[in-house]
């Protein structure tokens, strides 16, 4: 069909972006209306040309979900969220996926690319959206078990959206913590009342290590800081949860009062990606009200070498097969002693990326040059992670539903399993 015009197009446009970077909302005369109007439809018009069958998955399970995010506390010291929910109705549009171009380009400085990268990214996913329904209702009548959730090194709050929506489709509520340690592509907070007023944001790149540092240290002090922003978001919903009337710095039409009485208080897990696996451990390690963890494919270096006598928790190891190294298992490995809830399994032709979404956006050229996708279908391994979860989640948080007919799966017993690591 019209896919060589696009390509010109497309073409066409990043060179245009390279002269003349682009702003959303920063608009204040008639012809850059005109211009970020047409430069919205062109992308997603490429988006419709040269993605049509990669798309972030539907949730799979019962209930329509909704999103919003969640801002508390001025400075980096507050807390700040994306949270899929189950929703009354899907009665609103889809939620952007990566909301603002400075994540595209925090994207390029942690892949150590050149900014223009980031502006190619931005025009192709700009305008891509995640199947939530944005600040839908909250679906009344049920407490539901609460997930917060960590992201991976150079990642942010928004790109885990297909285990939150699927999630959030069984009848949980996951929050996606954004993390202010230095480990995310870009983030942002207010100073004060004002800034927060006029959407002033104060933007947080990806910090890279110095020369001279020793990443040993910086890692695990991230780690820490990590599991305290993890409570931190816990305490904040509980409060919620209570009824206790907080202020949402977004002004984004979302009334946090919905959450009252929705909060199942005591079945709390924390699940999180690779740093975000990590981030799992520790917290399970600092906060008892983490009730289990699911570690998907955890990156262990930042942990102390003794943790593993401080975490009585049930925890579950989801693994990937290209990114675990023997030094990383034989800190996992150090975990399991027979007077401790350990499972885990590995996903055959499975890479690291295949947790994050970029996996469902980039096609099969692009998901092998940037590796995103592994040899497995990217739908078939996002299922297995989240189906696993849901059995593992069942037992240890005591849900009454019907996620054991997915215990075989926590056992690894399935033709893209591996029961237990791959090294
Ligand atoms: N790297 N989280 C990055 C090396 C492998 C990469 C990330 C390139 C992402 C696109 C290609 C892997 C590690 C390693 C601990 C961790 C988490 F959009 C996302 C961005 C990041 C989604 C998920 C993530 S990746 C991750 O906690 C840890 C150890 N990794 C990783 O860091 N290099 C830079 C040169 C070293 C700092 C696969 C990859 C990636 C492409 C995109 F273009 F599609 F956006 C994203």
């Amino acid at each position: 069909m019209a896919q060589p015009k696009l390509h010109v197009l497309f073409c066409l446009c990043s060179c245009f972006t390279l002269v003349h970077p682009f702003d959303w909302w920063d608009i204040n005369s008639i012809s850059q209306v005109a211009l970020s109007a047409w430069i919205n439809k062109t992308q997603s018009l490429m988006a419709a040309a040269h993605f049509d069958q990669t798309k972030i998955p539907k949730g799979s399970g019962p209930y329509p979900v909704g999103c919003t995010d969640l801002m508390f506390n001025y400075s980096d010291e507050g807390t700040f969220l994306r949270l899929y929910y189950p929703a009354q109705q899907e009665d609103h549009h889809d939620t952007l996926w990566i909301p603002n171009k400075e994540y595209f380009w925090g994207l390029s400085k942690f892949l150590r690319t050149n900014q223009v990268f980031g502006n190619i990214l931005s025009l192709l996913f700009g305008s891509m959206t995640t199947p939530a329904s944005w600040i839908s209702s909250v679906r009344t009548g049920e407490k539901y078990p609460l997930i917060i959730f960590s992201h991976g090194l150079g990642a942010f709050r928004t790109i885990y959206s297909a285990i939150g929506v699927d999630l959030a489709s069984y009848g949980f509520i996951v929050a996606a913590v954004e993390h202010r340690d230095g480990s995310a592509a870009a983030t942002y907070y207010f100073n004060n009342q004002c800034d927060a007023e006029v959407g002033n944001r104060s933007w947080l790149y990806f910090k890279t290590l110095k020369q001279d540092e020793d990443e040993k240290t910086t890692r695990n002090e991230q780690v820490r800081r990590r599991a305290k922003e993890c409570s931190r978001a816990l305490t904040w919903i509980l409060d919620i949860g209570q009824g206790k009337p907080v202020k949402n710095l977004l002004n984004i039409g979302f009334d946090v009062g919905q959450l009252k009485d929705s909060i199942d208080r005591n079945k709390i897990a924390v699940v999180g990606h690779s740093f975000g696996g990590g981030t799992v451990i520790q917290a399970l390690s600092d906060d008892l009200r983490f009730r289990c963890g699911i570690a998907l494919d955890a990156w262990m270096f930042p942990l102390d070498d003794t943790i593993h006598t401080r975490v009585p928790q049930p925890l579950f190891f989801i693994n990937s097969v290209q990114f675990q190294y023997p030094a990383n298992m034989r800190k996992m490995k150090k975990f399991f002693s027979p007077d401790k809830e350990r499972k885990m399994i590995t996903i055959k032709g499975s890479v690291h990326q295949n947790f994050a979404d970029f996996t469902f956006v980039t096609g099969k050229i692009l998901g092998r040059l940037l590796t995103t996708k592994g040899k497995i279908d990217s739908y078939v391994a996002m299922d297995l992670i989240n189906k696993a979860s849901l059995a593992f989640l069942q037992k240890h948080l005591g849900l009454h539903k019907d996620f054991d007919q997915w215990n075989y799966l926590v056992e690894g017993m399935d033709k893209n399993l591996i029961p237990g690591p791959n090294i």
